[in-house]
């Protein structure tokens, strides 16, 4: 099996008051996504995984583009059993969705194909009012393969899937808002300082404490109500182990702000 080296020179990443942020920098600003480039996506997610001051990544990508799928100048070479052999849509797009820490993607232009499924794979979207959707794959001669018929289905769902995947048709900010896909759509003008203020925000939590719901959310989207209540229990009855289920409640009491541990 041939080796996916990390196209590192297309991923920027750095850190501030405990939100790193990670920008998809691609030579074309439409950011074509590629195996190589995923993988430097998440070397960079995983790296603030681990980092202990960090309780918020977000992922964005140039104003014209987060990205407009794959690269279709490098997919256009595969035939099956070179996708199967490089396990295509396997290295990277499956460690995505494992990063702990909270994670958002910010979208300015277009979040098309594989950049879509990037997207749906953060904990939200939020997106500027130019910011377009879409699932164009049926366009090329295929269909979405990083999580596009799974996910947006289960954010928009059935309806609105099928429409936006057997059309093609983009998805403006407006109805992705509407339809439960995007979580808030800034102005395009704010849209930087604003998305700064929340990844803040949710960087100021505890940590432990925002990973917990994180991970209770999660199961709400991946298995039955009966099964995620009894999850959800558990995890709740766990926040009672931790210093700052005590801190938070003590902070409230003493009319203060908490100061959390993190521990
Ligand atoms: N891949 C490679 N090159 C691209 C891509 C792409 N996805 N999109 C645009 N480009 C190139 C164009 O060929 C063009 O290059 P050049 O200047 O050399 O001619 C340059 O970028 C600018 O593109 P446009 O002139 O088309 O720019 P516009 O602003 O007119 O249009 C669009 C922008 C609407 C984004 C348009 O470029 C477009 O429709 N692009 C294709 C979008 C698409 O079909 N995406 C889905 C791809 S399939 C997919 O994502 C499956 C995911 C599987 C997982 C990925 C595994 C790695």
């Amino acid at each position: 099996m041939s080796i996916i080296n990390p196209k590192t020179k297309w991923v920027k990443s750095w850190s501030e008051d405990g939100v790193a942020w990670i920008k998809l920098c691609h030579d074309n600003q439409l950011n074509p996504l590629s195996a190589g480039f995923i993988l430097a996506i998440k070397e960079a997610a995983e790296k603030y995984d681990k980092d202990p001051n960090i309780g918020c990544i977000v992922l964005i990508g140039s104003e014209k583009a987060f990205a407009a799928g794959a690269d279709l100048k490098e997919m256009v070479k595969h035939n099956y059993s070179s996708v199967l052999e490089a396990r295509y849509i396997e290295n990277g797009w499956l460690d995505i969705p494992k990063i702990q820490t909270p994670i958002i993607a910010g979208v300015k232009g277009y979040a098309l194909g594989g950049g879509c499924e990037l997207a749906m794979m953060c904990d939200f979207i939020i997106a500027s009012e130019d910011a377009k959707f879409g699932q164009p794959e049926i366009n090329i001669g295929a269909i979405p393969g990083a999580g596009g018929t799974q996910r947006l289905t289960k954010l928009i769902g059935k309806s609105k899937a099928m429409l936006a995947i057997l059309t093609g048709d983009m998805i403006s900010a407006v109805e992705a808002e509407k339809a439960g896909l995007v979580a808030k759509v800034f102005k395009n003008k704010e849209f930087d300082s604003s998305l700064k203020v929340l990844a803040s925000k949710i960087a100021s939590q505890s940590k432990p404490m925002a990973k917990l719901a994180k991970q209770a959310v999660n199961v709400a989207y991946e298995t039955t109500l009966e099964e995620g209540i009894r999850s959800e229990r558990a995890l709740f009855y766990s926040t009672f182990s931790l210093q700052d289920h005590v801190e938070g409640m003590q902070a409230f009491i003493e009319k203060r702000k908490p100061k959390w541990k993190n521990k």
